[in-house]
């Protein structure tokens, strides 16, 4: 767009002896556009093996396909972005690199011509991006109702408090249901697997709405679910509801994944999703045995 010193100083021709490049010997015709082709060839088969190796090995980008119906909107949303990020960096790579290769210099050049503007040029690389920007806008704002959409009458309410460091899941409408971080949990080594029985266990259950009402006791956490791709600011002060509708049983790890400390590393949890016959098995024995040490249901009847 800015014009070049050559521009603003003195006019010289631009057949001026000392705008000429010494030429190199030049190739046959056909046998340089041979080249030039197969060399472009070799580049984008590069390129796209690349793409395609890449996608093989991490179809998600990362993410976790979901295993609850909100991590599955997560997903595609995630998805969708990631690959029109990419669709858009392969046509950047490849405009660049056909400047590269067509405009190169090629044996006695000269000054090319100096453009000031190119209107239906601006316009486009102004709209394109423009359209895309609101297309992911629209599909964040549907996405995001859906995820943070709350039944009014859940099948589960389990209150989840963060607190330096561990956790405590309360289920409301049970008996005093609580489980929680062990008092210990400071004073053993660590590297302990996220099920070790010092850390608490969210049992919920499959195919139904689980609320958690979200607070902390005293700095900002997080509270973070990998397999529902799904992270929540616990904030003192502040109440957060959300809800989980799992859609496959098993164990999935969670954490705090804001630093908010000596232990932060220690505020591990795991997830465990069962049967709705299952869950309610369960929340009858831990009714039964309130106050016991330990509390933890035997999981091998699960
Ligand atoms: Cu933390």
């Amino acid at each position: 767009m800015f014009p070049g010193p050559w521009l603003i100083s003195e006019p010289v021709s631009r057949k001026s002896p000392q705008f000429q490049v010494p030429a190199r010997p030049a190739a046959p015709t056909g046998l340089r556009r041979r080249g030039r082709r197969s060399r472009v060839g070799a580049g984008l088969a590069v390129l796209v093996t690349g793409l395609v190796l890449a996608g093989c090995n991490s179809p998600t980008f990362g993410a976790s396909h979901g295993t609850d119906v909100q991590g599955q909107d997560i997903a595609k949303l995630y998805s969708g972005m990631f690959i029109t990020g990419l669709i858009v960096a392969v046509i950047v790579w490849a405009l660049i690199g056909w400047c590269v290769f067509a405009y190169r210099r090629k044996g006695r050049s000269i000054i090319p011509k100096q453009f000031q503007e190119h209107i239906p040029l601006e316009i486009t690389y102004t709209v394109i991006p423009l359209v895309i920007v609101i297309v992911i806008f629209v599909f964040t704002v549907i996405t995001e109702n859906e995820v943070d959409a709350v039944t009014s009458h859940p099948a589960v309410t389990v209150d989840v408090t963060a607190y330096q460091w561990g956790w405590i899941f309360h289920y409301e409408n049970s008996k005093g249901v609580t489980l929680q971080t062990q008092g210990a949990v400071r004073a053993l080594p660590a590297k302990r697997g996220y099920t070790a029985s010092v850390y608490p266990q969210l049992v919920i259950p499959e195919h139904q709405p689980t609320k958690i009402v979200l607070r902390s006791d005293d700095v900002v956490h997080e509270f973070y679910v990998h397999a529902f791709n799904f992270g929540r600011f616990a904030q003192p002060g502040v109440r957060n509801v959300f809800e989980f509708t799992p859609t496959k049983t098993g164990v999935y790890p969670g954490q705090c994944t804001e630093y908010c400390g000596l232990y932060h590393s220690e505020m591990l949890f795991s997830v465990r999703v069962v049967t709705p016959t299952q869950y309610h098995h369960w929340l009858s024995y831990q009714e039964h045995h309130l106050n016991q040490i330990p509390k933890h249901y035997p999981l091998t009847q699960l």
